[in-house]
C-alpha cells in the first residue's frame, strides 16, 4: 500500500489547518506537520491531531440502517436508498414538494453544499432548505452585506493582523477555539500593537489582552455605541473618509450621540474609564481592526450589533485601508464556502439571492431548468426545525446535528421526532441520526476530496489521503443515487471536481465568483482567494499581470499577481486571475462604492432577567470538544481533557446557592433544565454562567436556549437567556 504523506486540510474548524496524513501498515492514518501551508505552519490544535480517530470503523458508521419494528437495523445501499426515495416522493404528493425539507451543515464542502442546494430545488422542487450556518455567522453575514455591499468574513489574510496597530476582538476565544491563530495576535504584541477582549469572562484569549472589556451577556451594541459617542466626542473621526467613502453617517451619528458613556457603563457594567481607554488605543495606531465571533453575533439583535461595531470602523476610516477593516470569524470548516452557494434558504450559487430574477435565469441556465421551476425563498434553520411534523413531514438531513445543538433542543427533538419521515447522512450514528428512519454512512475528509473556503475567504483543496472503509459512499454519490430514483438521471455527478466545474460557471459573475478557480490551481498554490473570476473568453484576465487595472474593482493590486503567497507557490499563469486577498480597498462593493453606517441603537435581550430568572446564561465552547460533539466525543484524547458539560459560576453566586466546586447544579430556563458540575471561578462576572453545548442528556446547554430570532439574520440568541440556579442534593455514591 501507498505509504507517502498527502498535503491535505483539517475536518474541523474554519482555520482549516494544512495537515499531512500518511496511513501506516496496521490501518490507522500519522497525522504530521505541514510547514508549507502558511496559515497555521505546522501547528495543530488536538482536535485536528486526533481526527483521525474518526476514521475508525470502531466510532463510524458502516452500513446503512433501516428502521425495522421500530428499531435501526443494518440493510443494504439500495434497500436503504429506495426507502427514502419511496417516503420522499410519497410525502411530495400527498403534501406538495415543500412538506419536504433538507438541512444542510457549514462542515459540507463547496461541492456537497452546492449540490445540496441543486438537489433541493431542482430535484424535490422545495423551497424549505436552510443549513447550520444560520447559527453560526449569519448575524455578520448580514451587517457585512448591508455595510459593504459584500459578505466575506475577513477581507484581509490573517497575515495581516501583526503588522496593525490594535485589534479588538469582540466575544472570540480564540485561543480555545482556532489556538494555531493565536499565534498572529502574539507576533501583534510582539509588534508593539495591542488587543482588547469584550468578553463576559476573563477566558485564555482576553488573558492575552492589553485591556479586557467585560460586558453583560447581550449588550456588545450599548458598548459599541458608547464607544463611538466616545470617538465623536474626542474630535477622533476621520471626516474625510466619512465623506469620501461612506453614506449615512448624520443618522447613525445621532443615534451613537443617545448613548451617553454613563448610560454604556449602567447597561454594560464596563466603566467609563475603561470605554476611554478602549477608544484611545484604537484610535491612537494608525491602522486598526474589529474581528467579531460569535458572542456579539448569536444575539437576537446580532445584526445590528455587528452594524455598530462596523460603524466605529467607519468613523474613524479603519475599513477598505490597508491593515484596518472589520473581520468576522467564521466558524466551521466551510462555514464561509458553505454560505455561499446555495444551501441557505434564500440563496443561489456564488452568493446570488434567489429573488433576483437575473440571477435565476444564470443558475437555471447552468442547470438546464426553467427559471420559473426554481422556487422561492424558504424558512430559515429554526423556523425549518419549528415547522417538522406540521408542514414539514420529511427532511433529508446532512452535516448537522440540531438536537444537540439548535436552541430550544427539548421542543427540536419532539419536532424531528413527530416528522412522518427522517433521512440522516453521517459519518457517525449522531444523537439525531439516532431519531431517523434510515440513516446512510458517508465517507469524511480524509477519505474524498473537495473543496473548502477558509474564514479567510481562501478557497482551498482538500485531498483524499485514504480509501474509505467498505460500505460507506460519499454524500455526492448520495445525491446521485436519490436524483436517479427521483427521476432526475443527469446533473448530479459523484466526482467531486466535476461538480466543483459546474460550480465554477454558476458562481461566474456572483458575488462570490469561483470561475477562475480549478482544481489544478488550488494543487498547485495554498488556496485563492475570492472572488476569482475567469479570463474573459479569447484575453487574459485584466489585472492578472499586475500592472492592468485588476477586473475585480476591489482586488488587491498592490499584491500583484498570487497573491500573499505566490512566491511560495511558484507564481501563477499570466493568464488568470490572481485572486483577491484584500477586499474594499479602492472602494466597497455597493453600488455607489460607498460603504453604509447602521443607524442602530440599543435594545435589551430577548429576555431579561427577572425576579424568577435572575441570571444570565451564555453558552460557547471548550477546546478539546467540537460543536454538538458527535466527533471528538467519540476520541478518548479528547473525552480525557473535555469529559462533560459543566457550569461556570462565580464564586459570590456558589456561595449563594451553596454549591462548591463540582456539585451538580441545576440550571433552569424557561424552556427547561440541565444538570451539570459547578466550575467556580471568579473568571466570570457575578450575573452571568456559562455552559459550553457540546454534549446531549441532562446537561445540554441547548435545552435552556432561547430561540428569540434576529429580525433580519434570523439568528438565535444563544448568547443570553434568562435562568435561576437550584443546588441538586448530588447522588450519594453506592458505600
Ligand atoms: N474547540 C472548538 N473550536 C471550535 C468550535 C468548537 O465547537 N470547539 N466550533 C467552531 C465554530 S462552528 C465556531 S462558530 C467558532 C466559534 O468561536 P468563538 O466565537 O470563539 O466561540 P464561542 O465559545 O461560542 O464564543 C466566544 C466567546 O463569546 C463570549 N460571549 C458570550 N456572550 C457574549 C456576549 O454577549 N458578548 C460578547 N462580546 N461575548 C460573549 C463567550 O464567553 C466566549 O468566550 O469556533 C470554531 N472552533
Ligand atoms: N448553545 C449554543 N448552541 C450552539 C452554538 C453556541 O454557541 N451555543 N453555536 C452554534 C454554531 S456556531 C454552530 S456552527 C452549530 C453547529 O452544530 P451542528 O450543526 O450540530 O454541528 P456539528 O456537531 O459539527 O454536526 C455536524 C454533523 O455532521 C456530521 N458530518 C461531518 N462531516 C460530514 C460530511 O461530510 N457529511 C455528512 N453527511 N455529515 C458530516 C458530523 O458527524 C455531525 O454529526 O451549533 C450551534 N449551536
Ligand atoms: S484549529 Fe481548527 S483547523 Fe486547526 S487543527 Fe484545530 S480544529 Fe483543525
Ligand atoms: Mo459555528
Amino acid at each position: 500500500m501507498e505509504t507517502s504523506a498527502t498535503p491535505t486540510h483539517c475536518p474541523y474548524c474554519a482555520l482549516q489547518c494544512g495537515m499531512n496524513l500518511t496511513p501506516a501498515p496496521d490501518g490507522t492514518v500519522e497525522v504530521t506537520e505541514r510547514a508549507d501551508f502558511p496559515v497555521n505552519r505546522g501547528a495543530l490544535c488536538g482536535k485536528g491531531r486526533t481526527a483521525p480517530a474518526v476514521l475508525s470503523s470502531r466510532v463510524r458508521l458502516t452500513s446503512p440502517l433501516v428502521r425495522t419494528d421500530g428499531v435501526l437495523t443494518p440493510a443494504s445501499w439500495d434497500e436503504a436508498l429506495d426507502r427514502i426515495a419511496g417516503r420522499l416522493s410519497s410525502i411530495r404528493s400527498a403534501h406538495g414538494p415543500d412538506a419536504v425539507g433538507v438541512f444542510g451543515g457549514g462542515g459540507l464542502t463547496n461541492e456537497k453544499a452546492y449540490t445540496l442546494g441543486k438537489f433541493a430545488r431542482v430535484v424535490l422542487g422545495t423551497s424549505q432548505i436552510d443549513y447550520n450556518g444560520r447559527f453560526c455567522m449569519s448575524s455578520a453575514a448580514a451587517a457585512g452585506t448591508k455595510a459593504f455591499g459584500l459578505d466575506r468574513g475577513l477581507p484581509f489574510p490573517l497575515e495581516d493582523i501583526p503588522k496593525t496597530g490594535c485589534v479588538v476582538l469582540v466575544g472570540s476565544n480564540l485561543a480555545e477555539t482556532m489556538p494555531p491563530a493565536l499565534r498572529y495576535l502574539t507576533e501583534l504584541k510582539d509588534n508593539g500593537g495591542t488587543l482588547i477582549v469584550v468578553d463576559p469572562r476573563r477566558t485564555r484569549t482576553a488573558e492575552q489582552a492589553d485591556l479586557h472589556l467585560a460586558p453583560r451577556p447581550g449588550t456588545d451594541l450599548a458598548l459599541a455605541l458608547g464607544l463611538l459617542h466616545l470617538v465623536v466626542a474626542e474630535g477622533r473621526t476621520d471626516e474625510e473618509y466619512i465623506r469620501e467613502r461612506t453614506t449615512g453617517w448624520e443618522d447613525a451619528r445621532a443615534a451613537a450621540m443617545a448613548h451617553w458613556p454613563e448610560y454604556v457603563e449602567r447597561i454594560t457594567g464596563v466603566s467609563v474609564p475603561e470605554l476611554r481607554e478602549a477608544v484611545r488605543l484604537f484610535c491612537e495606531p494608525e491602522a486598526a481592526m474589529v474581528l467579531t465571533a460569535r458572542g456579539p453575533e448569536q444575539q437576537s439583535k446580532g445584526t445590528d450589533t455587528v452594524g455598530a461595531w462596523i460603524n466605529l470602523c467607519l468613523a474613524t476610516g479603519r475599513a477598505g485601508r490597508p491593515l484596518s477593516g472589520y473581520g468576522c470569524l467564521t466558524g466551521q470548516g466551510n462555514g464561509q464556502g458553505g454560505r455561499e452557494h446555495g444551501q441557505k434558504a434564500d440563496q443561489l450559487p456564488g452568493y446570488r439571492k434567489l429573488t433576483d430574477p437575473a440571477a435565476r435565469r444564470h443558475v437555471a441556465e447552468v442547470w438546464g431548468v426553467e427559471p420559473d421551476s426554481l422556487p422561492g425563498p424558504g424558512r430559515s434553520a429554526y423556523e425549518l426545525l419549528d415547522a417538522l411534523g406540521t408542514d414539514i413531514r420529511a427532511l433529508l438531513l446532512m452535516g448537522s446535528n440540531p438536537v444537540v445543538s439548535a436552541p430550544r433542543a427539548a421542543h427540536v427533538e419532539e419536532r424531528v421526532k413527530a416528522l412522518d419521515f427522517l433521512a440522516v447522512c453521517d459519518v457517525v450514528l449522531s444523537e439525531t441520526a439516532e431519531l431517523a428512519d434510515v440513516v446512510l454512512p458517508v465517507t469524511q475528509w480524509a477519505e474524498e476530496t473537495g473543496t473548502t473556503t477558509s474564514l479567510e475567504g481562501r478557497v482551498l483543496l482538500r485531498r483524499q489521503a485514504i480509501s474509505p472503509p467498505t460500505g460507506v459512499r460519499s454524500d455526492l454519490e448520495v445525491m446521485h443515487e436519490l436524483a436517479a430514483r427521483l427521476g432526475v438521471e443527469k446533473g448530479f455527478p459523484t466526482d467531486p471536481e466535476e461538480v466543483f466545474e459546474e460550480l465554477r460557471r454558476a458562481s461566474a459573475g456572483g458575488p462570490a465568483d469561483y470561475s477562475g478557480i480549478t482544481y489544478r490551481r488550488l494543487a498547485r498554490e495554498n488556496g485563492v482567494f475570492w472572488p476569482c473570476p475567469a479570463p474573459a473568453e479569447g484575453g487574459p484576465a485584466a489585472g492578472s499581470a499586475g500592472e492592468s487595472a485588476p477586473a475585480v474593482p476591489s482586488a488587491d493590486a498592490a499584491l500583484g499577481a498570487g497573491g500573499p503567497d505566490a512566491a511560495a507557490s511558484g507564481g501563477t499563469a499570466p493568464d488568470v486571475h490572481p485572486g483577491t486577498p484584500r477586499l474594499f480597498l479602492d472602494r466597497f462593493a455597493t453600488e455607489d462604492g460607498r460603504a453604509r453606517f447602521a443607524p442602530v441603537s440599543h435594545r435589551a435581550v430577548a429576555e431579561e432577567p427577572d425576579a424568577e430568572y435572575p441570571v444570565l446564561l451564555t453558552t460557547g465552547r471548550v477546546v478539546a470538544q467540537y460543536q454538538s460533539g458527535a466527533q471528538t466525543r467519540r476520541v478518548d484524547e479528547l473525552n480525557a481533557a473535555a469529559p462533560g458539560p459543566f457550569v461556570e459560576l462565580h464564586p459570590r453566586l456558589a456561595e449563594r446557592l451553596g454549591a462548591a466546586e463540582g456539585d451538580p447544579v441545576a440550571v433552569v430556563s424557561r424552556r427547561g433544565r440541565a444538570v451539570a458540575p459547578a466550575r467556580i471561578t471568579t473568571a466570570i462576572r457575578p450575573d452571568t454562567v456559562f455552559m459550553p453545548f457540546h454534549w446531549p442528556g441532562e446537561g445540554r446547554a441547548n435545552t435552556l436556549t432561547n430561540p428569540a430570532l434576529d429580525p433580519t439574520s434570523r439568528m438565535p440568541e444563544f448568547k443570553a437567556c434568562a435562568v435561576r440556579l437550584e443546588a441538586v442534593q448530588p447522588q450519594a455514591s453506592p458505600a
